[in-house]
């Protein structure tokens, strides 16, 4: 990096040991999750960069809220406080509280889709996208062609493409399409931004169309931040308003506020319209909770409230991108192939140009993910074609043309002396990739498969390796086992 790194806006109150591992054991510890790092249990891991949902260090201020939790069944003041919050950051006039992100996703899905619909979206997400499957929707991919190359160098690689988003209103009409999901950012895409402009423009189109836009909102801090920083007209703006002018170009936003309303649990459904309010509300009692509480906690929503107010702070901001940037940047000097450019909540490592001789059917970026592991303790997940799943039609495997190691940074965890160990790891490993091999499916359960899926290294014999603990049928597991022989 060329100029210092940011150092971090607070100081450390409490602290929690990490563990340090042999490599013996960490080959134990890799063999008994199946090649899985979802698997491995914590406390087997020294740095653990497979995620920044709910592994948030809440702060002072969060944690005496807490204390504040009104724990009645209905009516909690801690849910006027979240829904005041809301309105005041995010602009929108309902909030309905949900366990975490996927309950609202669920809620939505199942009130706005019709069995034929067409969902589009910037590049998809896996829970996302199967909520909308689920309910007989097809996902349509209407992201910037750019987004599917991880060398391109755009400020805005998670742009809608609205040409695209016209031609499938032309194809299949407005009626059958329920909203446009736009992620702010876009997580599978590396974390990469949407701009103010396109954000504007694709309202003004579904506008004209009578299209709702719903926003997956999760990560939008980070989304303002990059318009503060790359779009011309927003460099003296501030995060809060330039977050209260996105959220003005949709119609309501789902909300894992496990990302950037940093807290360790929870989530909310946003909507501007009294008719959508009302039947989330009678989703809301039969999946999750009362509409004032939505499966959280009095204390998690106080939590969530003084949450999405700190992660405005551009300090705050400012660092978790600069740790992005660090990491990155101290990959890079050591030659490790990574997405471009680098988005806000994690680093990404391309596995195809790591792994060249590993073809995609043997699973790249889930191998160097377990490497990873065995290398140093550190923890990463695989984003790639294992992520990416099946066609629910046609059975065959998506094949994302990104298959990414994701080296997830959580929120005010880690410092830099962390990232400096992770980047040692990589790059020690891209030294001696070559000897690096691909990985066999033994166990792919039906639903969002990389959760629980089990792998072995290829040229073990399947039948020595382990066995998901009272996990599915014997018939279900040699059906698996036949059709990974044949797609491995
Ligand atoms: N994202 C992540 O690690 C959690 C587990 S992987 C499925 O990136 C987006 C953009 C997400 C996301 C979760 C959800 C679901 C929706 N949209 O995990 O249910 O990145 O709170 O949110 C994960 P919940």
């Amino acid at each position: 990096m060329d100029s210092r790194y940011v150092a971090e806006p607070y100081r450390i109150k409490v602290v929690e040991p990490i563990a340090v591992t042999t490599r013996a054991e960490r080959q134990r510890y890799l063999v008994e999750a199946g090649y899985n790092t979802f698997l491995l249990r914590s406390d087997q891991v020294y740095i653990d960069l497979l995620t920044d949902s709910g592994t948030t260090a809440m702060s002072d201020n969060q944690w005496a809220g807490m204390m504040l939790g009104d724990e009645a069944y209905a009516g909690s003041r801690n849910f006027v406080h979240l829904q005041e919050v809301v309105r005041e950051y995010h602009g929108f006039k309902h909030v309905v509280p949900t366990h975490q992100g996927r309950g609202a996703e669920n809620l939505l899905s199942m009130i706005c889709i019709k069995p034929g619909d067409y969902v589009p979206g910037n590049m998809y997400f896996t829970t996302t996208r199967a909520h909308q499957e689920r309910n007989g929707a097809k996902f349509v991919d209407i992201i910037v062609d750019e987004a599917h190359d991880s060398q391109a160098e755009l400020p805005f690689k998670g742009d809608v493409d609205l040409t695209k988003l016209q031609r499938l209103i032309d194809e299949v009409g407005a009626d059958r399409i329920p909203y446009v999901c736009v992620a702010v950012t876009v997580n599978l895409a590396g974390g990469q931004p949407v701009s103010m402009a396109n954000l504007r423009a694709v309202y003004e189109l579904c506008s004209r169309h009578g299209i709702k836009v719903m926003f997956d909102a999760t990560r939008c801090v980070e989304n303002a931040y990059f318009i503060k920083t790359r779009e011309r007209g927003y460099e003296r703006k501030s995060i809060r308003d330039i977050l209260k002018e996105m959220m003005s170009y949709a119609d309501g936003c789902t909300m894992s506020g496990k990302k950037d309303c940093l807290v360790n649990i929870g989530g909310f459904l946003c909507m501007n319209d009294d008719r959508l309010y009302q039947q989330a509300c009678e989703l809301v009692v039969l999946f999750e909770g009362m509409p004032s509480y939505g499966g959280l906690a009095g204390r998690d929503m106080e939590a969530m409230a003084r949450g999405i107010v700190e992660s405005v702070d551009f300090h705050y901001i400012q660092h978790r991108v600069a740790q992005c940037a660090y990491l990155a940047d101290r990959l890079k000097a050591g030659g490790v192939p990574l997405v471009r450019p680098t988005g806000g909540h994690a680093v990404f490592i391309d596995a195809r140009a790591f792994l060249p001789h590993v073809p995609q059917d043997h699973f790249p970026a889930q191998a160097l993910a377990a490497e990873l592991y065995l290398e140093s303790g550190v923890r990463s997940m695989e984003r790639g074609i294992v992520s990416a799943g099946r066609n629910t039609e046609t059975g065959e495997n998506h094949r994302p043309k990104l298959e990414l190691v994701r080296l997830t940074i959580p929120r005010r965890v880690y410092t830099y002396s962390h990232l400096d160990v992770v980047a040692e790891s990589a790059i020690e490993l891209f030294r001696r990739r070559d000897a690096i091999k691909g990985l066999r499916m033994v166990y792919e359960p039906q639903l969002l498969r990389f959760f629980t899926a089990r792998f072995t290294p290829r040229g073990i014999d399947a039948a020595q390796v382990n066995r998901p603990a009272g996990g599915c049928s014997s018939q279900r597991d040699a059906v698996t086992e036949v059709e990974t022989e044949v797609i491995g």
